[in-house]
């Protein structure tokens, strides 16, 4: 018997934790949490420990596979890579060639962005087809932060982060990190740094339409009426200017501008939408402005719901006006080892340089909102789309009305899926193309440590060896940019051609290694004489230098924000009504700590216990429709309506029920949804594709819906998302 212990890291969540793991002839027979990292010091959750599991999951796909039949007749066979990327770059150049570029389609998932891979190369490949119709997870989540980043900051990258570890006053609106470990807001071990903000006396401050896990260890929660904080952080802004509190720094402009813009939303307005009492608005804007550091943070809850960006706005808003933006305890901006804002990795960010074809939707930083992407399918004329690229995603499961968009992808000449599953989504592709995991990879994170609560860098070197006749997802990318470029009549000059060859010639190692040394803050061999990361420090006043803006300075009142006020107080009529007619409800999301957005949910480790695809509600709402806990209830939607049960919860907001994303699995043959506790249906079933944010991200916050019980024998019509249901 052979044991050794390696160094890994986790990828399944913004925390990237590092990881100990022991291998017992070739297995891996424990996952610890690293003691030694800097950055996660120790911290691992369930879904660390299941990295193991979907490395030998019997489910995932390792060869490319090809698919004849079509729906419950699938039938998928296994394929050579070489035959796989040819098929996958006919499939594709036909469709340019046939029509023009704009022809395909590309969604781009959330593993991506965990993938070192799909970071160098994912991006190369898809700038080289050249489409318009790019869509990504990102209109279904973070846009707005990206959107206000670039309006404010100059950069939609740069994106301030609580500096939770010395705050003493944690403002928190709509996000959850003791079940999501954080998000833009890189923060490992989120329990015990909750923990020692409460020891030192701080405190942690909750809105949300749900007693969620993160408001039960706060010092104080409120319930907000969902999609109300856009009124209720204005009213802050507000009162931190009517009561002279603003201290904002020197390089500011437009306070005036900013106190015209916003005189009418006064706590007793907000109180009047939101449900939140106007005095304990005015107490928390002067409890969070007296504090010594403080730091507000507003994530998915805010982000994504109809004025996601205002709300992020907001959020900047009383950093900058409580003297907290760019301060020890307040918010600070990372100093990563390489800095894709600095180093021009990444652009600063665009809007509406160009606009979807049906819905004249304008573009953020060269992608269209997902929620435009079902009608670019459907509706014939040139610049329909033809054929779809999916790499690492479910939008299926993942965007508004997904359901409907199933159907178009059913529709489709072509697609094909980089993807290490059968799902919800790549059901639909000709050929799925399966690169190597987390295990098998070296990693280092491009992303996370923008973004995170502590500077430090870590170089993580694959776990196992790739399988003999496996590939990297960049080699992947590599293949089919040269096969699908070879095969596009309408030809690249030559040396953007080379160019591209060469960007794409070097292994992400080799990138990463030239682009630390270009950051000059580590270099990969002291990372790799340090694999259990290296420590950069705390984090620090970096601004104004920092900032993108032309003149270095920062808009408090950026146009296109005012301007959208004006829509918000259009809403509001609506919104004080109770947003919805009598009898309608609105429906909220929810993650909990062992889902894995819409996928693991074949893993056992993370769906034994009790079942949790239940909608949660109120009881007084279930007794007001005569509903009994545990009963079976339609929920509809104007977009859709699904059939689940329900389940009685005090935690919940009067008025607000609440469904987890990801669920809904329906992929005939595999485990995916048949381990016990993740029945259910999907959310984005009744989520709008017109409800939109002014960025162009899903509103998926906030959808009026109503809930009737049925009867206790299942109905007649079973609807598609329910065939493997279990229970
Ligand atoms: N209603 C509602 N909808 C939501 C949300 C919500 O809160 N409410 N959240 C939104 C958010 S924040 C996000 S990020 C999106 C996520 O939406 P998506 O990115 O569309 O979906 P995921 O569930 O992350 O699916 C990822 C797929 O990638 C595959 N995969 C996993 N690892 C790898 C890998 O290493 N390589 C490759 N090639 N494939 C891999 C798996 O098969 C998995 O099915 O969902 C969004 N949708
Ligand atoms: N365990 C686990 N961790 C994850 C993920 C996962 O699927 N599972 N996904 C990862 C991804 S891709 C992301 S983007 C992050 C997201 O990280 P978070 O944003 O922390 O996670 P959510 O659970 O979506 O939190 C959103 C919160 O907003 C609340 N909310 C909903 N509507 C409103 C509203 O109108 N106003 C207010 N104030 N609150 C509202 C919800 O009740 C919920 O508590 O999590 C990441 N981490
Ligand atoms: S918190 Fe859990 S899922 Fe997230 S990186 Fe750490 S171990 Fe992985
Ligand atoms: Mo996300």
């Amino acid at each position: 018997m052979t044991t050794t212990t390696k160094l890994a890291v986790c990828n399944l969540c913004e925390a990237i934790c590092g990881l100990t793991l022991t291998i017992t002839d070739g297995a891996v027979t424990s996952i610890k949490g690293n003691e030694a990292d800097p950055l996660s010091r120790g911290h691992i959750c369930p879904k660390g420990v299941a990295l193991a599991d979907i490395y030998t999951d019997p489910d995932r796909l390792r060869r490319p596979v090809r698919r004849t039949g079509t729906g419950a007749d699938a039938v998928w066979t296994e394929i050579g890579w070489d035959e796989a990327l040819d098929a996958v770059a006919d499939g594709l150049a036909k469709a340019i060639n046939d029509n023009d570029k704009n022809a395909l389609g590309i969604y781009v998932g959330n593993p991506n962005a965990h993938s070192l891979g799909a970071m160098t190369h994912g991006f190369e490949l898809i700038k080289s087809f050249k489409t318009r119709n790019k869509f990504s997870a990102s209109s279904v989540d973070q846009i707005p932060h990206m959107y206000v980043g670039m309006l404010q900051f100059g950069h939609q990258l740069l994106l301030p982060v609580a500096d939770i570890d010395r705050t003493s006053y944690f403002l928190v609106f709509g996000a959850n990190p003791m079940a999501s470990n954080g998000s833009l807001m890189t923060v490992p071990d989120f329990p015990n740094r909750v923990r020692d903000l409460k020891a030192r006396g701080g405190q942690m401050v909750v809105f949300d339409p749900r007693r969620t896990e993160t408001a039960k260890v706060a010092t104080e929660h409120h319930f907000i009426r969902p999609a109300t904080d856009a009124v209720v952080l204005m009213a802050m802004v507000n009162t931190l200017i009517t009561e002279n509190l603003a201290t904002p720094p020197s390089y500011v402009d437009n306070l005036d501008a900013l106190a015209d813009a916003i005189a009418d939303f006064t706590p007793e307005y907000a109180a009047s939408v939101s449900g939140v009492d106007a005095e304990v608005i005015r107490r928390i804007t002067r409890e969070f402005a007296a504090a010594d550091g403080a730091a507000a943070y507003g994530r998915m809850g805010l982000s994504t719901q109809g004025f996601g960006s205002i709300c992020q706005w907001a959020i900047n808003l009383l950093n900058l006006l409580s003297g907290n933006f760019d301060r020890v305890g307040g918010v600070l901006f990372p100093e990563p080892a390489i800095d894709a804002a600095k180093n021009g990795l990444l652009g600063a960010g665009h809007f509406d340089v160009w606009r979807s074809r049906v819905r004249d939707m304008p573009e953020f930083g060269g992608e269209l909102p997902v929620s435009c992407f079902r009608e670019e399918i459907d509706t014939p004329g040139a610049g329909q789309i033809k054929a779809v690229l999916t790499l690492a995603g479910n939008p299926v499961l993942s965007t508004p009305d997904g359901r409907r968009l199933s159907e178009s992808f059913a529709g489709l000449d072509f697609m094909a899926s980089v993807d290490i599953y059968v799902n919800e989504t790549t059901r639909h592709a000709d050929v799925i193309l399966p690169p190597t995991t987390a295990l098998e990879r070296d990693h280092y994170d491009l992303v996370f440590h923008m973004l995170s609560v502590r500077n430090t860098a870590r170089f993580t070197p694959a776990v196992f060896d790739k399988e003999k006749d496996a590939m990297h997802d960049w080699e992947i990318f590599q293949q089919l940019a040269i096969r699908t470029g070879a095969r596009i009549k309408a030809k690249k000059s030559l040396s953007a051609r080379l160019s591209e060859r060469l960007r794409m010639s070097l292994s992400p190692t080799l990138m990463v290694t030239l682009l630390l040394a270009l950051g000059r803050k580590t270099s990969m061999k002291q990372l790799r004489q340090h694999p259990e990361g290296v420590d950069l420090g705390e984090l620090r006043p970096t601004m104004p230098q920092r900032l993108h803006t032309k003149d270095k300075r920062i808009d408090l009142a950026p146009a296109p924000l005012v301007a959208d006020l004006d829509r918000l107080r259009e809403a509001l009529p609506e919104v004080t009504s109770g947003e919805a007619a009598e009898g309608e409800l609105v429906l909220i999301g929810r993650r909990h700590k062992s889902d894995c957005n819409s996928w693991t949910h074949n893993l056992e480790r993370l769906t034994r216990g009790k079942p949790r695809h239940h909608l949660l509600m109120n009881p007084s709402d279930l007794a007001s429709r005569g509903i009994s806990d545990g009963a079976r209830v339609r929920i509809t939607s104007r977009v859709g309506s699904v059939e689940t049960e329900v389940s009685s919860a005090d935690d919940m907001m009067p008025g607000v029920v609440s469904l987890p994303h990801g669920y809904g699995h329906q992929v005939p043959g595999t485990r995916m949804g048949h381990a016990h506790g993740v029945a259910g249906v999907s959310i984005n079933d009744l989520t709008d594709p017109e409800r939109l944010d002014v960025s162009g991200n899903a509103a998926l916050s906030g959808v009026p819906v109503t809930v009737i019980a049925l009867p206790a024998e299942p109905s007649a019509r079973v609807p598609d998302a329910e065939l493997v249901e279990t229970t």
